[in-house]
């Protein structure tokens, strides 16, 4: 009996019939993000045999040493959307501002898109875990009318759909809309991401925590209470917890949403506003958990409520098991309150 494999497309299709007034432009933008992530899978499965690993001689607009494959990816996921027809214009965490589309197609298309082509570029060139997080909103500008920054700047909850690509030791597709996250592996022999791991739910407990805990110096007094609370014995809540952290923002998510657990990036004494990127990490990140029953929280909002000022801004993240994430907010509250 052939266990019938579930493609991306056959799923997207199957979703698309749920919304008579659906025009499938949705998801005919996933398909060709999953084109370039292929493409992408392509050169990092070969990275030290071609000459992709190490720096490409100039920094983003972070200020950040960009790496080949950043670059490389980078101008796959463009060039493959600005053919789309369906994508109206992009941003890019390696691109200083956005990027519209004009031709006759894509500037009367609904969406837009919003990337972090290449996540965990410090982890390129030793063959850890990277990944590319894409998120797509539906335009607020003028069908017909070049895009304009209101249209990348619109606050999390108005997200139609968010996801991950993660290049592990297999390759791994995560698609979250409000029907729920579906994760999907690619068959290399037929090169498709098929249905591997349907309706992903978080636990509301875990006990792994994920930060750079090289930074303890830096954190302030609510983020080592937290750390504390983590590595003190508990028989009953199973602590001390485990720490893993892989240095790939989505790999350290994609197994928290398997397992459990938390992921923090906090602000500290030195970077007030800590180091992820709201638009092209956290929004679609705390997107995907939330739409598995997990929680995403700056310490004092929900990150997805987070109105955007400008598209490269960072906000600090505490994302995960619901009870974790609220245990974690819990003693900024107390900080504050004292
Ligand atoms: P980029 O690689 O896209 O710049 O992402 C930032 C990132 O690498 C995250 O993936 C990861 O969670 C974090 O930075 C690691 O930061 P640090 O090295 O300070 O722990």
């Amino acid at each position: 009996m052939t266990n019938k494999l579930v493609t991306l497309d056959d799923f997207t299709i199957n979703q698309t019939r749920q919304f008579p007034k659906a025009t499938g432009q949705l998801s005919s933008i996933l398909r060709d993000i999953s084109l370039a992530c292929k493409i992408i899978n392509k050169q990092v499965n070969k990275a030290g045999l071609v000459d992709i690993i190490g720096q490409f001689g100039a920094t983003n607009i972070q200020g950040e040493e960009q790496m080949k494959l950043d670059v490389y990816a980078d101008e796959a996921l463009i060039n493959v959307l600005k053919r789309s027809e369906h994508c109206a214009g992009i941003a890019s965490e390696e691109n200083d501002d956005f990027v519209a589309f004009e031709d006759e197609f894509s500037i009367n298309s609904k969406y837009v898109v919003l990337f972090d082509p290449l996540d965990g570029s410090s982890n390129i060139d030793v063959n850890a875990p990277i990944g590319t997080i894409f998120s797509i909103y539906k335009r607020v500008s003028e069908l017909g009318q070049p895009v304009t920054a209101e249209d990348f700047l619109q606050d999390g909850t108005k997200l139609m759909a968010a996801g991950y690509v993660i290049y592990g030791s297999s390759t791994m597709l995560v698609y979250a809309t409000r029907l729920g996250v579906n994760g999907f592996t690619l068959e290399p022999s037929i090169g498709e991401f098929c249905l591997s791991h349907p309706d992903m739910q978080m636990k509301e407990d875990g006990n792994i925590y994920s930060l750079n805990q090289g930074n303890t110096i830096k954190f302030e007094e609510a983020t080592c209470q937290f750390l504390q609370y983590c590595m003190e014995e508990h028989k009953e809540e199973k602590r001390p917890y485990s720490h893993r952290y892989i240095g790939s923002m989505v790999a350290d998510l994609h197994r928290t949403l398997i397992k459990g657990g938390i992921f923090l990036y906090p602000a500290d004494k030195k970077n007030k506003n800590g180091k992820l990127r709201l638009q092209y990490e956290c929004n679609p990140m705390s997107f995907i958990v939330e739409a598995a029953g997990g929680m995403s929280s700056t310490g004092t909002q929900r990150v997805l409520e987070v109105q955007p000022t400008e598209l490269h801004q960072r906000v600090p993240i505490y994302i995960g098991s619901k009870n974790m994430v609220k245990k974690a907010v819990s003693f900024i509250e107390q900080t504050q309150q004292a």
